[in-house]
């Protein structure tokens, strides 16, 4: 067996900073050997990703703006990564947004616009790109989108978001079965609650975090490195036989009642 990703392209999609989950699966990725291309949004984060990709060392990156709110946006993104790389050989979804009032208080004041807007960024996107990244998955691939305990469980405050991840999973689990037969698996992780810009403004996150300490098994936070690697494992050879499912990289919190 082979570990190296030597040869191979990913796609990753969404790093915001040097604390976004994506950057830690970039790093993952490149460690095993794999060619880079990225998508962002905005000046401000093509910045960011531009000058955070420096420091991967002989790595040449590629950087495309893709809007997942933009059905054309994304058709162009994967055309011009095709004309421009051919193949790719897997995808990282990291990719969500809710308003930041929605994200407090009670769920039962959720708008239908802010819903809406959930459901469209967080899980929507997952249906679109993948669509728009099968033709250059020729060799097969893997997808992979984030998840969160929320959509499994009530966890408090994170209300429109944990209905747009109980989406997600259901989501990642159909394209699972349509596109298994073009050798294409999808899979989630599930994380533990990491210190990402998702994550700032949330109030009480240190008693969040305090709970993990106090309840985890592993009776601690989970780091970056650890949902790289778990990204590794998904989107390589090594989990050849496993679609449609989701992995919670969570010190084990989840199986805590
Ligand atoms: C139970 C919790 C605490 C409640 C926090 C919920 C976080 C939800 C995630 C969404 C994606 C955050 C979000 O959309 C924030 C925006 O309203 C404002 N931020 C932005 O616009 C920034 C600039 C951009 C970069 O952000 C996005 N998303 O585009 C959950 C936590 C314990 C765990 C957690 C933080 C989960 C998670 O899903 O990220």
């Amino acid at each position: 067996m082979n570990f190296s990703l030597e040869g191979r392209t990913y796609v990753v999609m969404g790093v915001a900073n040097k604390r976004s989950i994506a950057w830690g699966i970039a790093r993952s990725l490149h460690e095993a050997g794999a060619r880079l291309i990225f998508t962002y949004v905005g000046e401000r984060f093509g910045k960011s990703v531009r000058e955070l990709a420096e420091s991967l060392e002989g790595q040449e990156p590629l950087f495309y703006e893709c809007d997942v709110t933009d059905d054309e946006s994304i058709i162009q993104t994967f055309e011009s990564i095709q004309n421009d790389v051919g193949t790719i050989h897997g995808l990282a979804h990291c990719i969500a947004f809710a308003n930041r009032e929605e994200l407090k208080g009670e769920f039962l004041n959720t708008s239908r616009d802010g819903f809406l807007t959930a459901q469209n960024i967080s899980s929507y996107s997952l249906t679109a790109v993948a669509r728009a990244a099968k033709p250059l998955m020729k060799d097969g691939g893997s997808i992979l989108t984030m998840t969160y305990l929320g959509g499994e469980k009530v966890v408090q405050n994170y209300n429109v978001m944990g209905v747009a991840k109980a989406s997600l999973d259901a989501n990642m689990r159909y394209l699972a079965s349509n596109l298994g037969k073009d050798n294409i698996r999808v899979n989630a992780i599930s994380a533990g609650p990491l210190r990402t810009l998702s994550a700032k403004g949330v109030g009480d996150f240190n008693s969040i975090l305090a709970e993990i300490e106090e309840r985890a098994p592993l009776r601690r936070p989970v780091t970056q490195e650890e949902v790289g690697d778990t990204a590794y494992y998904l989107l390589s050879d090594l989990s050849r036989g496993v679609t449609g499912e989701i992995i919670h990289v969570d010190s084990g919190f989840n199986i805590i009642g």
